[in-house]
C-alpha cells in the first residue's frame, strides 16, 4: 500500500516530523510557494505556524488534499470555511494546552499588577542598594472581564476565583452553568471592569474588538492581558492608550504581526511582553504534537479525525 503524501508547513517539532516520517511520505514547503505542481499529490498537511495562510486558493492547488492538521488550538491561519466547502477536514489541538495557557494568563496578570519583571530588573541592576522598589498596583478589589470564556477562558476564571476577584465575561453566547456575570456587549463589560483578559480566537469576527473605545472604558487603572490572538487588539490604539495613561498597563503574549513587536511597546518599561509562550512547555508542546500526528494517522487509517474543528465536523454534518 502506498504511503500518503503529507506536506509540512511552518516548523513542526522534530518529534512530530519523526512520527510522521514513520507513517507517511513527508514533503517540505519550499521557502517561496513556487513549486506547487510538485505538491499535486499531497493528501494531508501538517501545519505548524509560519507566515503562510491556507486559504481557498491554496487548497485549489492541492487537488488531492483531504485533511489539514494544525499544531495549536487556534486555527485562524486556515480558512476552515473554504476547507468545508471542498470537503477537506481541519483539525486542531484543543484541551491538551488549556491548563498551561491559563497558568500563563494568570502569571502574566500577576506580573503586570505587581510589576514582578520590573522589580527583578531593579534588584539585578543593583538599585535595591539605593532604595526599595516603588509600591505597585494590586489585584485586591479588581473587577476582571474575560473576553472569550471558552476552554482556556474557563480555566483562567477558575484560577482567578481563588484570588477573590470579581469575574465577568463576554462572548457571543451566554455560557450555561457558569457563576460569572454575562455581558452580551463587550463595551458594557469594559465599562464595568478594570481588567480585561482576552482569550478569544483570531480571525475576522474578533479583529480589533479591543479598540480605543473599549480601552477608554477600562479607565486609568485599566489593565489588558492578551493570551488569545494579537489581532483581537488594535495595537495602535493600545500603544496610544498606554502612552497617554488612558489605561494603566498591559500584559501581552500575542501580537498583531509576530514575531515583530512594535518598538513603542518594547520601549515601555511598565508593561510586560512575552514571545507567545502560552503553551510552550516541553510537556504541553509534546501533547500538542502527539495530537497533531494522531489526527493524521487516524484519518488515513479510515477512522476519521480525532479533533476536527467546528466548521468541518465529523461525521460530516
Ligand atoms: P474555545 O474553547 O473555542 O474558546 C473561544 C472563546 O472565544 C469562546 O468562548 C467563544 O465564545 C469566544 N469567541 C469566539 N468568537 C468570538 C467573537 N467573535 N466575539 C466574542 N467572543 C468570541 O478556544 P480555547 O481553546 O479556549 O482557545 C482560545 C484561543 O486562545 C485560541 O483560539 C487561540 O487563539 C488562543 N491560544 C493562545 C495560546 C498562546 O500560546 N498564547 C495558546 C493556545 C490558544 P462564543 O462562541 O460564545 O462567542
Ligand atoms: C502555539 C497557540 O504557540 O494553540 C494555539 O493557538 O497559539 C499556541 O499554542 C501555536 O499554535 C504554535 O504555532
Amino acid at each position: 500500500m502506498t504511503r500518503p503524501d503529507i506536506l509540512l508547513i511552518g516548523s513542526p517539532m522534530a518529534y512530530v516530523i519523526e512520527r510522521l516520517e514513520a507513517a507517511f511520505t513527508v514533503h517540505r514547503m519550499p521557502a517561496e510557494a513556487a513549486g506547487f505542481n510538485a505538491f499535486a499529490d499531497m493528501r494531508g498537511i501538517a501545519m505548524a505556524g509560519g507566515p503562510l495562510r491556507i486559504d481557498g486558493d491554496f487548497m485549489e492547488r492541492l487537488p488531492k488534499l483531504e485533511i489539514v492538521s494544525n499544531f495549536g488550538v487556534g486555527y485562524d491561519a486556515i480558512d476552515a470555511h473554504a476547507a468545508a466547502e471542498r470537503g477537506i477536514v481541519v483539525t486542531n489541538t484543543p484541551d491538551v494546552l488549556t491548563e498551561e495557557v491559563a497558568d500563563i494568563a494568570v502569571g502574566l496578570l500577576l506580573c503586570v499588577v505587581r510589576q514582578l519583571p520590573q522589580a527583578e530588573r531593579h534588584l539585578r541592576a543593583g538599585k535595591w542598594l539605593a532604595g526599595a522598589y516603588p509600591l505597585t498596583a494590586t489585584l485586591r478589589g479588581r473587577r476582571i472581564g474575560i473576553l472569550g470564556l471558552g476552554r482556556i477562558g474557563k480555566a483562567v476564571a477558575l484560577r482567578l476565583e481563588a484570588f477573590g476577584v470579581t469575574i465577568a465575561y463576554h462572548g457571543r453566547n451566554r455560557q450555561p452553568d457558569v457563576p460569572y456575570r454575562y455581558y452580551p456587549s463587550l463595551m458594557a463589560m469594559a465599562e464595568d471592569v478594570d481588567t480585561l483578559v482576552s482569550v478569544a480566537p483570531g480571525g475576522a469576527s474578533t479583529r480589533h474588538l479591543i479598540g480605543a473605545e473599549v480601552l477608554k472604558a477600562l479607565g486609568p487603572e485599566g489593565i489588558v492581558v492578551n493570551v488569545g490572538r494579537g489581532s483581537v487588539v488594535d495595537e495602535r490604539a493600545l500603544i496610544e492608550a498606554l502612552g497617554s495613561g488612558t489605561i494603566l498597563s498591559a500584559g501581552l503574549d500575542v501580537f498583531e504581526d509576530e514575531p515583530r513587536v512594535p518598538a513603542e511597546l518594547i520601549a515601555m518599561d511598565h508593561i510586560v511582553l512575552l514571545p507567545h509562550v502560552g503553551s510552550a512547555s516541553h510537556h504541553t508542546r509534546e501533547a500538542m504534537g502527539q495530537l497533531q500526528v494522531d489526527n493524521l494517522v487516524s484519518w488515513f487509517a479510515g477512522k476519521g479525525p480525532v479533533t476536527p474543528v467546528a466548521e468541518t465536523p465529523w461525521p460530516r454534518g
